[in-house]
């Protein structure tokens, strides 16, 4: 097995250092002393105290805790939200790096009012019934990060996907429609880029092909979270021969992601992804290792922070086609 679950990001595995019990990488805050056998080590650095970690007794984790002190946000008026958001797209096509053949990275591509738009929208729905969990392993093992499921759920364990999730029978919510719409203006200002870089006339759809997702991942690291080194390999057979993309929306703190041929932290390249980043994979680049090594604290957009209260740390959200 060497899926995305398995290997991507089991406390101690990926890492080619791994995390000490004592660093603040470990869940929870980690800490303790006593055996360090690596089993033990594992279960120390998972335990999550439930002061801290944002979870009420319902294991409901909000990533947009309400505001204590009172203050109140006035939203800017539409007319200002909608100037802004007509320059933000004005910049889109403009700020792309083609990283490799079939990764593509769009940087501050999601104008900042649609990024409040997801950060509530992903909100509500992890509020809810299928919403943000701890995911792990039988043996007690975490990943350092929430995760919630659109359209199918993935499950760690097994490294599949199905319609409910195991260990509550909860039907993952459906994508919400917006989010459908930034994704294929990504691909086509992808594929724009890509004939623009390529000194041939080839068919940018050969190189990056399009989809039409029916699978989001929705991850939140908090500012110790972190993913190793992992492929993103559950889905079709059909899905990964075509290279059907994975389409990746950057919302909050910046962190610092890995990606390469192998699973090597040195050899891998690094770029940061920023509030609004769009970065999409597909084609040769499907199958590359990736990884999320750290997240950058206090690196979020005020007015992002300020409209929505997301708290300290970084949403993922990656689009996938069965
Ligand atoms: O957070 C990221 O940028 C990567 C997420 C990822 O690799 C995954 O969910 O498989």
């Amino acid at each position: 097995m060497d899926g995305r679950g398995r290997d991507r990001g089991r406390c101690s595995s990926p890492f080619k250092h791994p995390i000490p019990p004592n660093s603040p990488a470990a869940v929870g805050g980690g800490g303790g002393s006593g055996s360090n056998s690596s089993s033990d080590y594992k279960k120390k650095q998972n335990s999550s105290p439930p002061s801290d970690s944002g979870e009420t007794k319902l294991n409901i984790f909000d990533i947009c805790p309400p505001k204590q002190d009172g203050i109140v946000v006035l939203n800017p008026p539409l007319f200002a939200k909608n100037r802004e958001r007509r320059n933000e797209m004005k910049q889109r096509g403009e700020r792309g790096q083609v990283l490799r053949e079939g990764m593509v990275l769009l940087k501050g591509y999601i104008p900042l009012i649609d990024q409040v738009k997801i950060v509530k929208r992903c909100r509500d729905l992890g509020m809810g019934s299928g919403g943000f969990y701890q995911p792990g392993y039988g043996d007690g093992t975490k990943l350092h990060l929430k995760m919630m499921c659109l359209g199918k759920n993935w499950d760690p364990e097994t490294n599949q996907y199905s319609l409910q999730r195991p260990f509550d029978g909860a039907k993952p919510p459906h994508i919400p429609p917006d989010f459908h719409r930034l994704i294929q203006e990504a691909i086509r200002d992808s594929h724009a880029l890509i004939q623009q870089h390529s000194k041939t006339k080839t068919n940018p759809q050969l190189i990056l092909p399009s989809i039409s997702p029916d699978i989001c991942i929705v991850n939140f690291y908090s500012q110790d979270g972190q993913l190793g080194l992992h492929q993103d390999k559950d889905e079709s057979e059909q899905s990964l021969q075509q290279g059907l993309p994975v389409v990746s929306f950057s919302i909050g703190d910046s962190a610092d992601f890995l990606y390469g041929d192998d699973r090597d932290m040195d050899k891998a390249k690094k770029v940061v992804l920023e509030s609004g980043d769009v970065l999409i994979f597909g084609g040769k680049s499907r199958k590359i290792f990736h990884g999320v090594t750290a997240v950058h604290p206090t690196t979020a957009p005020n007015l992002l922070l300020k409209q929505t209260n997301l708290r300290p740390g970084r949403l993922n959200l990656t689009f996938r086609q069965y």
